[in-house]
Parts: C-alpha cells; sequence; structure tokens
C-alpha cells in the first residue's frame, strides 16, 4: 500500500508476493542472490552495508489485462521491465513514478526494478552528502488492473472566502482506447459533490476536470484538531462505475501576513525537528512502526512540526502527519550545493521534476504548511541568486497556496533573502562558533531584515549541537550529551523569545549515515546531532528538549 487508507474501491489490487529476489550487478555485490522483502535497501542485507553500484529486485506473479505498476520510491535511479522489456524508468529516490501495461496475456510473469545508488556525471541532485544515499527499491510496489480508462492525480487546494470555505479539486481521467469516448466523472470533497455529465474524452488522450466546491459544517485541520475529509472521484463509462481514485484532505488555509505564518488566521509557533527519513538498519526504508514511533516520540517533547530535510518524503509517513497532527515543512531534493553543482546542465531538469513530482504526490496532505528548496545552496551570485528565484517561482506556479522558503546558510552576501515567502536560517551557535545563541539570534534576524529580508516571517531551520549516544562526562566537553543537552536547551530559548522568530527546527531528531567523504568530521560516520540516536535511543537533550518546548 502507498497509503494509509484505500486510494481505490473499484479499481481492483494485485497482490504481489512477499519475497522478491535481490541479485546485485556490480563489483562489490553479492556473488548470489538474496531473498528480500519490498521495502528494503540492500544497505540492509549483510555484506551490501557500503554497496554502491546496481542491483536487481525480481518478482514472479500471475495477472492478465491492463496493469498499471506504481513504484513509491527507487533509490535512486530505476530501469524497470516487464518479462524482459523495459516499461519505466525514473530519477530519484523520493517520489513515485508508474508505469502501464497493455495486453498482458493471462499467466506468469516476472517484473525486474535495477536500482542503482552510485553517484555520476548523470546526477545533480544525488551527490556525496551529509546523509547517506541508500540503494534499492525504498517505498511500496503496487500493481492494478485497469480498464480502458482510468483517474490519476486528485488534487484539493481549499480556501475560505468570506466564512466560505472551498475546496477546489482536480482530477485527470486518461484514456487507453482507440476511439474518443464519452464519460461522466462524479467528484466529491467530504459532503460537497458534483458530476460531470457527457465529457469527451479523447482516444488515447486525457482529459483535466477542475471543481471548486463550497463545503458546509467545516470543522478546520489543525496540529491541534487534525480534521480530516475524503475526497473522492468515480469514472462513468455509460452510467456505470469503472474507475475511482480516492485522496484524503482537510479543510485548512496557510497565509503569510507580515512577520506571521497564519493557519486559518491565527499565528503558528513552530517547535520542531528536522527529520532524516532514515533509521537505523533500514535505512531510507523506514518501516510504518517506526514512522509511528518517531511521530510520538516528537510529540512527546511537545514538538508540533517535522521538517523533511532535505527531500520528499514517504507519503505514509506524510499520511500520519496528518492523522496525528504534525505540521511539515517538505522540500525539493538539495542539499549544500556550490555553484557549480547547480549549474550542472541536469540541475534544473532534474530539480523540475522532483518538485513537480513531490507538489503532485503530496499537495493535498493539510500538513505541509510550507515549500522548501535549495537548502544551504550557493546564494551569494548572480547566477545562483537567480535559479533560487526560479525555484521559488516554479513551487509558486505549482502550488499558490503554500508560502515558499529556501533554510539558508548565515553566509554573507546572500542575494536571495528578499525572494521567499519566509526567511529562513541555518544558525549553529555554541557548536560552529563560540557565539552566544540569544546575541547570534538577534544579529542574524537583523542581518536577514536588513539585506531584503525585512518584515517577513523568519524561521530558524537548523539549530543545534552534536552528542554521542552514551559519551557522558561531567565536564560536559563537546560531543557529550551533557554538552549537547546545555546548548539545545539554551537555543530554543533564543529563538522561541525571540519576537522576529515563527519557530524552530531543530537539527536533527535522530543521529543519521552519512556519507562516507564526510568521515573527518562525523565520527562513525553519523551525523550525531540527533536528539535520539538512529535507534531512537533518548540521549540527555530529548528531556532538554521536552522541558523547552513546554515553556513555549
Ligand atoms: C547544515 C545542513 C544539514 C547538516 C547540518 C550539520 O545545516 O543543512 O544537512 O549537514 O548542517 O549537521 O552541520
Amino acid at each position: 500500500m502507498q497509503r494509509l487508507f484505500p486510494e481505490h474501491h473499484l479499481r481492483r489490487h494485485l497482490e504481489l508476493p512477499p519475497l522478491w529476489t535481490l541479485t546485485t550487478l556490480d563489483a562489490g555485490g553479492l556473488d548470489h542472490p538474496v531473498q528480500t522483502v519490498v521495502p528494503c535497501v540492500w544497505e540492509s542485507i549483510p555484506g551490501l552495508r557500503a554497496y554502491k553500484g546496481r542491483a536487481a529486485y525480481e518478482n514472479t506473479f500471475e495477472a492478465g489485462g491492463t496493469l498499471r505498476f506504481v513504484f513509491g520510491g527507487v533509490s535512486f535511479r530505476a530501469q524497470v521491465y516487464l518479462d524482459g522489456e523495459q516499461i519505466a524508468g525514473h530519477y530519484g529516490a523520493f517520489t513515485a513514478f508508474d508505469a502501464v501495461a497493455e495486453n498482458v496475456p493471462h499467466g506468469i510473469h516476472t517484473l525486474r526494478i535495477v536500482a542503482d545508488n552510485r553517484y555520476g556525471e548523470d546526477s545533480a541532485l544525488h551527490v556525496e552528502n551529509d546523509y547517506y544515499s541508500y540503494g534499492g527499491v525504498n517505498r511500496p510496489v503496487d500493481v492494478q488492473q485497469l480498464g480502458d480508462a482510468y483517474l490519476t492525480d486528485l488534487s484539493v487546494r481549499t480556501r475560505c472566502e468570506a466564512g466560505q470555505w472551498i475546496a477546489d479539486v482536480q482530477v485527470t481521467a486518461h484514456s487507453l482506447c482507440d476511439e474518443d469516448r464519452e464519460i461522466s466523472v462524479f467528484v466529491s470533497a467530504g459532503s460537497a459533490e458534483h458530476l460531470f455529465k457527457a465529457q469527451h474524452l479523447p482516444a488515447r488522450g486525457r482529459l483535466v476536470l477542475n471543481a471548486s466546491l463550497p463545503a458546509q459544517n467545516v470543522r478546520p485541520w489543525s496540529p491541534e484538531s487534525p480534521q480530516l475529509c475524503m475526497a473522492r472521484a468515480v469514472l462513468l463509462e455509460n452510467g456505470r462505475p469503472t474507475d475511482d481514485l480516492c485522496d484524503r484532505f482537510g479543510y485548512r488555509e496557510v497565509k503569510v501576513e507580515g512577520n506571521r505564518i497564519l493557519l486559518n488566521g491565527k499565528p503558528l509557533v513552530i517547535k520542531g525537528f528536522n527529520r532524516h527519513e532514515t533509521y537505523a538498519d533500514f535505512g531510507s526504508a523506514v518501516p510504518l512502526q517506526a514512522m509511528v514511533h518517531d511521530i510520538q516520540l516528537m510529540k512527546d517533547m511537545n514538538a508540533n512540526a517535522v521538517r523533511t530535510c532535505h527531500y520528499p518524503n514517504d507519503p505514509r509517513f506524510l499520511d500520519l502527519c496528518d492523522e496525528m497532527g504534525m505540521l511539515v515543512w517538505e522540500e525539493v531534493h538539495a542539499r549544500g550545493l556550490v555553484e557549480q553543482q547547480m549549474l550542472h546542465p541536469l540541475f534544473r531538469p532534474q530539480t523540475e521534476q522532483c518538485a513537480r513530482e513531490m507538489v503532485a504526490q503530496h499537495g493535498n496532505h493539510p500538513s505541509i504548511f510550507i515549500w522548501g528548496c535549495l537548502n544551504e545552496c550557493e546564494d551569494t551570485t548572480p547566477a545562483s541568486a537567480e535559479i533560487f528565484r526560479w525555484n521559488y517561482d516554479l513551487l509558486r506556479r505549482l502550488d499558490p497556496s503554500r508560502p515558499v522558503t529556501a533554510a539558508l546558510l548565515d553566509r554573507r552576501g546572500s542575494r536571495v533573502l528578499a525572494d521567499s515567502d519566509v526567511d529562513s536560517l541555518n544558525l549553529y551557535p555554541l557548536w560552529y562558533h563560540p557565539t552566544d545563541p540569544a546575541v547570534h539570534v538577534e544579529k542574524m534576524t537583523r542581518w536577514a531584515a536588513e539585506n531584503g529580508g525585512a518584515g517577513k516571517p523568519v524561521l530558524i531551520s537548523e539549530i543545534g549541537a552534536g552528542g554521542i549516544y552514551g559519551n557522558h562526562d561531567p565536564a560536559m566537553p563537546k560531543w557529550s550529551e551533557e554538552r549537547q543537552a546545555e546548548i539545545v536547551r539554551r537555543q530554543i530559548d533564543a529563538v522561541l523569545s525571540h519576537p522576529a522568530c515563527s519557530g524552530i527546527f531543530l537539527w536533527q531528531f535522530a543521529d543519521t549515515r552519512v556519507d562516507e567523504s564526510w568521515a573527518e568530521k562525523r565520527p562513525g560516520c553519523l551525523n550525531n546531532k540527533g536528539v535520539v540516536d538512529s535507534y531512537r535511543r533518548p540521549k540527555l537533550a530529548y528531556a532538554a528538549v521536552k522541558q523547552a518546548f513546554a515553556r513555549y
């Protein structure tokens, strides 16, 4: 399942056998196939912890007719074959892709997914970084049975006009038929509904339908009261329902007014964590139970928000945030790129693809209150500043209903503070420099205001310190749990007591594995700034955060 609720009541899902066969294809792999489930990254398989290369995940199943395969995420490139014929290819580990195979004869078939996590000249976003790029099928795979017309891209955006909530709904119908058709499509959002009658669906074409549905008796979504509604589209041919598509949404509105971010008209105070989508030995194939546990721990620490550093997350995690009441800052994949990397010929197309897929696939989640991009990328040159503006414009065009931002490194000469809707700053007082947090927060919020950010909300998108789990020392040296707890406590007070700040995202929730090239600065090849370790064992900072967040 790609989601935590049924996306289809009419469209049939085929269950694939749970065990796949994994075969590595390059040097450094295994000399024999192994059995695995999906999702699974190969780094969790004995002998493959550091494998960089390609591997094939194969499964055989019985089916026939028109089949749609949905791949939640394959890291980092994917080539997909059905019975040896390529049916799909994709770049990017963090967004889904699909393939439709028509006229499949009924019988036993082989699905083969070749995943490739090597760096290379064909990759502008997947580069050696302060997080690990896992390899494999890191999100679920679904197989569906289609007729000769089907629905995709059910989008719901909500707004409140003069006290009247409205759901703007869009859905796309596709034809797999060689003749023009007449179809009808029924859409509902909560209790509001609309029937598109006698619509012309061109042969082998598509039809995009839009409706604005006023709603009555709305209970808005908020982290404190995460009220969710179902949206549904039903395709009818000759009055008979033949396909459907469901999604969840919430009535809520995000606006920037002055230097505040408003959710349903109320200023937000963000108390959040940066969370990489990784979990100890499971890597980026985070089990659902672990996702729930992460949110339970964050809420236990009185947090109300999470930043999906530095890429789109699993829709099931976003479903949990919708349902359990966590605000989300989701971002396009990028971290710490220099200008040369941003000028890579594939950087824009690969960034645009990630942004388009992120907004199309995740835009209905009410928990997502802001879109981010270009984390700590170069922003002091004319060319890099133009790329920031291009990325902001792209996100605004894709989704005008949410503010856009980028987490900036606090470096001199930034040219982009005026371009976002919210100024977001990554600060590390008392860790990377011995500056008093209160002094640094005042200095950097003033710097932002004086360099283009005046009058806008400010989020401290990263702030934190390192602490190695189990390393205790009453002298409180760096990397001791005691020092980390003390630094984080002071940082939270400095940010949440500052009138210019709308909130904080601590760096970071859990320790995460990093690329070997970062080893010198990352003991154990881990980014040890988590308040829990990679197995979610709490450090002393856990209690410090819990007490500090409770004060605001
Ligand atoms: C940066 C970066 C993070 C991480 C952090 C750190 O702010 O955005 O990905 O590398 O620094 O741990 O220093």
